[in-house]
């Protein structure tokens, strides 16, 4: 689908599952040029990551993502000091009371937020309450580690009745084909953010974009 903004992810592995091995090099060679923003997991323990592999996608002059469970400014430091452009932060992980801080140092330190989510109403109220913030809307519920695209298409369009207009909503999670991309973005998604589908196939990623 023309127009669609793409955030293409690196991941190796995810909990209980590996993902696919492909170098970061040759990921980001094939998949920069159909993407708007990279995601990286940073993450050790449970993806395989690592805030290194940060390095690789800003030769590519697109904005990182730094992804990882960030709970405070520890955190923040480590994707600011590393060039990424935003980080990721998970509402149901710090509760809005952290989040009021945390928007603060990150915007202190130059850095944009993904605040996730897996409900619409959440979605509407953060992006309501936090000028700027590009909000993720889940597939996956985090507890059960269980995709529910259908589900999260649901929230998506709750949450684009609700917030302003210009909330920038971003569909994640178990989107493996054109399709479901362009659905998302017919809900209200302003963005997509794959990452096992195309790990294991890149060329993926020309195809959401035409
Ligand atoms: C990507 P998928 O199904 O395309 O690999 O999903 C992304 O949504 C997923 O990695 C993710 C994630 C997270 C990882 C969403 N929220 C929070 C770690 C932490």
């Amino acid at each position: 689908m023309r127009g669609i903004a793409l955030i293409s992810e690196y991941k190796r592995c995810a909990p209980g599952r590996f993902v696919a091995y492909i170098e970061p090099w040759t990921y980001s060679s094939l998949v920069a040029g159909f993407s708007t923003a990279f995601s990286v997991l940073t993450e050790p323990y449970w993806f395989c990551g690592s805030p290194d592999i940060i390095q690789v996608f800003l030769e590519t002059g697109l904005p990182v993502l730094h992804k990882d469970f960030v709970v405070g400014r520890g955190q923040l430091l480590q994707a600011a000091c590393h060039g990424a452009s935003a980080a990721l932060v998970i509402l149901d992980t710090v509760g809005w009371r952290s989040l009021d801080n945390i928007y603060s140092q990150a915007r202190d330190m130059g850095l944009d937020l993904l605040v996730e989510t897996f409900r619409g109403g959440d979605a509407a109220a953060v992006a309501g309450s936090y000028p700027g913030v590009a909000v993720g809307i889940n597939s996956r519920d985090l507890s059960t580690l269980k995709v529910d695209y259908m589900r999260m298409l649901v929230e998506l369009e709750l949450a684009s009745s609700k917030g302003p207009g210009r909330a920038l909503y971003v569909a994640e999670s178990g989107i493996d084909a054109p399709d479901k991309a362009a659905e998302a973005v017919g809900r209200g998604a302003k963005a997509v953010l794959v990452g096992t589908a195309m790990m294991k196939k890149p060329e993926l990623a020309r195809e959401i974009i035409e």
